[in-house]
């Protein structure tokens, strides 16, 4: 038998409880994009870190809630088979404030905890917490308690609180087995879906309303850095309509120069060289609503 734990962490939870930042914090490296907005994370993330003790295998996922919107449900079936293959069930839950998608959650997790799966139940954003909050925060535990096979852990993904005494329990919860990738994998997503995942991430932070939500990212060249003159990349951001395309080049085109500025130095922290990027705007009419297009995009199966 290995003297080593390897095997397979899915990470769910509502949308923005903090999925993608604690999967950037368990690794050291962004890997996975992160924004104040729910539903950020459209496809299914691996993330590996190998440790002496053994290798975590994480799959960052998209929130679990409600929707009758085929990307969203697309999004939801990526979360699900997480959930279903995972060895441990990582669940992060918001210490501060729970929406109606914290029950859509707790339902889906319960499933597995009748199945006798072990589920972590990380309570995230301790580092923000009020006096008013923290004295919720027992009450919380004994709420969630996933039962023998599991624990509550308080953690804050963003100050690393709680980090290492995490990993020990997903460690214990693992299989004695021989790391299943070789060391210095970190992620499965290819340096292209890295940038199109940055650009989203931008337009994430810096549009409103319904633009993020409509938007998709293609990369349609990306060119290796030769001669020191760094990476060319050329990108499509997609969006539904044409009002929509409006908004995303802004008034004199301001709003599309801050997104690929935002996005360009994200990418050269990334990548450790220089990055020219072009960004085009295009409308591709009700892709969201587009098997076809939602996989083509990259968010389908
Ligand atoms: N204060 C604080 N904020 C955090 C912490 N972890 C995450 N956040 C913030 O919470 C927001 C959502 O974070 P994400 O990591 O994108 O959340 P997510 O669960 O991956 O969200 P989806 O992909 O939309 O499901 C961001 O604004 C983060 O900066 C934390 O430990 N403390
Ligand atoms: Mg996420």
């Amino acid at each position: 038998m290995s003297d080593l734990r390897c095997g397979f962490v899915a990470i769910v939870g509502a949308p923005s409880a903090g999925k993608s930042t604690l999967l950037n914090r368990l690794l050291g490296e962004k890997v996975a994009i992160v924004a104040s907005k729910p539903q950020t994370t459209r496809h299914r993330i691996l993330g590996v870190l190998t440790e002496p003790q053994g290798q975590l295998i994480f799959w960052d996922t998209p929130g679990l809630h409600q929707s009758e919107r085929l990307l969203n449900r697309e999004m939801l079936s990526r979360a699900q088979s997480a959930l279903a293959e995972g060895d441990v069930i990582l669940w992060v839950v918001d210490g501060l404030k729970r929406g109606p998608d914290h029950r859509v959650a707790q339902a889906m997790v319960h499933q597995e905890v009748q199945k006798r799966k072990p589920v972590i139940v990380a309570i995230n954003k301790v580092d923000k917490l009020t006096k008013g909050g923290r004295a919720l925060l027992a009450p919380l535990s004994h709420e969630l308690d996933p039962g023998s096979a599991g624990k509550v852990i308080e953690i804050s993904a963003k100050t690393g609180l709680g980090i290492y005494a995490l990993k020990n329990e997903l460690y214990r919860r693992l299989p004695p087995q021989n790391n299943l990738y070789p060391p210095e994998t970190l992620t499965d997503q290819p340096l292209r879906t890295m940038a199109a995942e940055m650009i989203r991430e931008a337009v994430f932070r810096l549009t409103s309303q319904e633009i993020p939500y409509a938007t998709a990212v293609t990369v349609d060249e990306f060119k290796e850095p030769s001669d020191h003159r760094g990476y060319g990349i050329s990108a499509t951001i997609h969006v539904e309509k044409t009002n929509q395309k409006k908004m995303v080049i802004g008034q004199g085109g301001q709003m599309l120069k801050n997104i690929g500025q935002t996005a360009r130095i994200n990418l050269e922290k990334f990548l450790g060289e220089k990055v020219f990027l072009s960004l085009f705007v295009r409308v591709t009419k009700d892709w969201s609503k587009n098997i076809r297009e939602i996989k083509e995009f990259g968010y389908g199966d």
